[in-house]
Order: structure tokens, then sequence, then C-alpha cells
């Protein structure tokens, strides 16, 4: 009996698999605001240049990381961005770290609500592209952004310095965990994808 052939005739079976679960199971990605914080940044377009950069899905989340007190995200029309205008916002999101859901296609707009703020770029407006019809996991090829989008480690500007610090009784010291949060499903896929491949395998030899 030729066992080593069945052998690595069935770690292929596996691989292709896995590969398959991975390729086909579509899960929402979080995307961190900006690859870092939200906060300050001397380009007015920092944050659209990095939307633009992003492969968004309906039903992606962004993650804004901040210090809650210092910043908030307000969404607004896309014509209320243009002038900073915050008066018509209707979600407003106070608490730090917030997490939106990109819940539909189309236009999507995000400011600081705190005064000054958005005029020194913390705005930003995307798209949402609709997802082709009839094909839910036909995502497309995710970016090497997108992919590689590390913990938030963009160097403290200096008005984050100079920004208060948070109240030290603050309670809300949750750490955005955008790995684990995008590792888990992919994690998962693998383990169901590896049992049933051992089990598939099983039957098959
Ligand atoms: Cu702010």
């Amino acid at each position: 009996m030729a066992r080593g052939g069945l052998s690595s005739s069935a770690l292929v079976f596996l691989f292709l698999c896995c590969a398959g679960f991975l390729v086909s199971s579509s899960f929402a990605k979080t995307h961190i605001v900006g690859g870092g914080k939200w906060t300050y940044q001397t380009s007015p377009t920092f944050y659209d240049d990095w939307a633009a950069n992003q492969t968004f899905e309906v039903n992606d989340d962004l993650l804004f990381v901040y210090a809650k007190a210092s910043h908030n995200v307000w969404v607004v029309t896309v014509a209320d961005l243009a002038t900073c205008n915050a008066e018509n916002s209707v979600e407003k999101y106070e608490d730090a770290n917030a997490t939106i859901s990109l819940y539909r296609s189309g236009d999507f707009a995000f400011l600081c609500e705190y005064p000054g703020h958005c005029t020194q770029g913390m705005k930003m407006k995307l798209t949402v592209p609709e997802a082709p019809a009839g094909s839910p996991g036909s995502a497309p090829a995710p970016s090497p952004e997108e992919e590689s989008a590390p913990a938030p480690q963009v160097a403290p500007t200096p008005e984050d310095l100079q920004s208060p610090p948070p109240p030290p009784d603050s309670t809300d010291t949750s750490p955005p965990e955008p790995s684990a949060a995008t590792s888990l499903p992919s994690l998962s896929a693998l383990v169901v994808g590896s049992l049933s491949a051992y089990l598939a395998a099983l039957f098959i030899l």
C-alpha cells in the first residue's frame, strides 16, 4: 500500500479545501481609518486619500481610533462635509474607538465635530461600491494595503501631544483589536476547512 502517496495526495486535497474555504468565505473587513489614528492632519485630504486606496464592501466596518473627549465622529452628507457643517448630523459617535458599519453602498462622509478639527483634516468621504447582483461571494481580490493594515502605529503628531490627555477616571480603555477581529474569521474558516477536508479525505481513501 502506497501509504506515502496517499498521505501526500490527502495533503493536497486538504490544502485545496482550505484554500477554497478561505476564498469563498466573504467576511466583513474592519478598516482602521487612516491606517492609525483619527486625529489632526496637515493635509485636508489625508483621510480621503487613505480611503481611496481601500477596497470597501458593503457591511465592512470602519474603526476610528481616538481618545474619548478629544475627538468624535459625526456622520454627515458629502455636501455638508465640504463646508465642515455638522449641524445636520443625526448619527454621532462620541465614545472612543468608534466602529461604524458601511451598511450600504454609496457615499459616506465623516467629520470630527470638535470646533476647528474638521478644518484641520479630521474629515473623510468614501464610496462603497455596489455589490455585484446575485453574487455575494464574488469579492474582489483584496488590495495589499488592506490586507497588510497593521496595528495603529502612526507616530504621534505634535497636536496629539498637545491635546489634553483623557481623564484618568475614564473607563473606556478598551484597545482596538483589529488584528483579532480580522484574523478570527479566517482562523475559524481554516479550522472548518481542515476538518471537512480531513473527513473527506478519510472517505475517499
Ligand atoms: Cu477632533
